[in-house]
């Protein structure tokens, strides 16, 4: 077992828009700290996509999704030994909901902001997406 090679992880990073603005919060604690990224974590063993996401969003934020759907792929590697498949799913919600700061050690704030505000530095996935051929309103 020890002599396993390690492998790429499963991200699921959630696009949660809310009129035209989706949900970013500035990391801290663990990689990429300081950057802003979507809610979201691991995909744990024997989940799906949609369940990943809506268990995450309700554990960061307190929002409780309602399906959400596939939006986008990326592959991230963000040094020799920490490599990153992300799952992007998306979800739009009602107008007047707002973010709880659930895990404060794990985020500073929530901010909702324009696709093309996204504050830098941006967590690596999330430029992924931004430098992809994705477009959220087309
Ligand atoms: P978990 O233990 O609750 O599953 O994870 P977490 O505590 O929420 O950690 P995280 O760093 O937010 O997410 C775990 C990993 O998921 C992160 O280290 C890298 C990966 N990940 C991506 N894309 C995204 C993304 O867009 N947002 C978030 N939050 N994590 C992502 O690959
Ligand atoms: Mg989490
Ligand atoms: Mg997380």
């Amino acid at each position: 077992m020890a002599d396993e090679p390690s492998r790429p992880k499963v991200g699921v990073g959630v696009l949660i828009f809310r009129n035209q603005d989706v949900l970013v919060g500035k990391r801290k604690g663990s990689h990429g700290s300081g950057s802003y990224a979507l809610p979201g974590g691991h995909l744990e063993l024997g989940e799906s996509f949609e369940q990943c996401a809506i268990r995450e969003v309700e554990e960061e934020t307190g929002i409780t999704l309602r399906d959400p759907v596939f939006a986008y792929a990326v592959n991230s590697v963000f040094s020799p030994d920490v490599h990153y498949v992300t799952i992007f799913m998306r979800c739009d919600v009602e107008p007047g909901t707002e973010a709880k700061l659930m895990e404060p050690h794990k985020c500073e704030s929530w901010m909702w902001v324009p696709w093309d505000g996204i504050p830098e530095p941006t967590f690596l996935p999330l430029q992924a997406l931004k430098d992809s051929p994705y477009r959220p309103f087309s």
